[in-house]
């Protein structure tokens, strides 16, 4: 009985870090960022790039960097994997720009997407993240939110 109980255990707490090392890492890579639900993705605080034709986005083990950037409608994002991981960038709401899928993210790979229309565009790494937590990020195209 207290054999199986242990086992449980075991099984619960590895269930937990799985569930949990999204969020640590994005802690951890966005230095000075206390609040783990994000607070860094909020629109109106995005690192404002407008003025740039093309914008690096770092996708590092396991935080986009900056994870919240302002662009011109019309200005190229690109993701370069800068970490040992490979990832992928999927729009949080299917449909709103292509995803970049997992094995074009590879680790030194990069990968471009032209945002024309403005509006807010989030999204996160499959991998290590889900639509709402972990990796995540968003590209805002113009003066939304401003
Ligand atoms: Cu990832």
């Amino acid at each position: 009985m207290l054999r199986r109980f242990r086992h449980l255990l075991v099984v619960l707490v590895a269930a937990a870090v799985l569930a949990g090392c999204g969020a640590d890492a994005s802690e951890q890579g966005s230095a000075g960022t206390a609040d783990p639900l994000g607070g860094d993705l909020a629109v109106d605080r995005a690192l404002d790039r407008r003025g740039a034709a093309d914008v690096t986005v770092e996708v590092a083990d396991n935080v986009f960097e900056p994870r919240a950037v302002r662009i011109d409608p019309g200005s190229t994002v690109t993701w370069t994997n800068t970490g040992q991981n490979t990832h992928n960038v999927m729009p949080a709401e299917e449909g709103r720009f292509e995803p970049v899928p997992t094995g074009s993210l590879d680790p030194k790979a990069s990968a471009s997407r032209t945002f024309s229309v403005p509006g807010v565009y989030r999204y996160y790494c499959s991998i290590h993240g889900t639509a709402t937590r972990g990796q995540r990020g968003v590209i805002v195209v113009g003066d939304e939110g401003l």
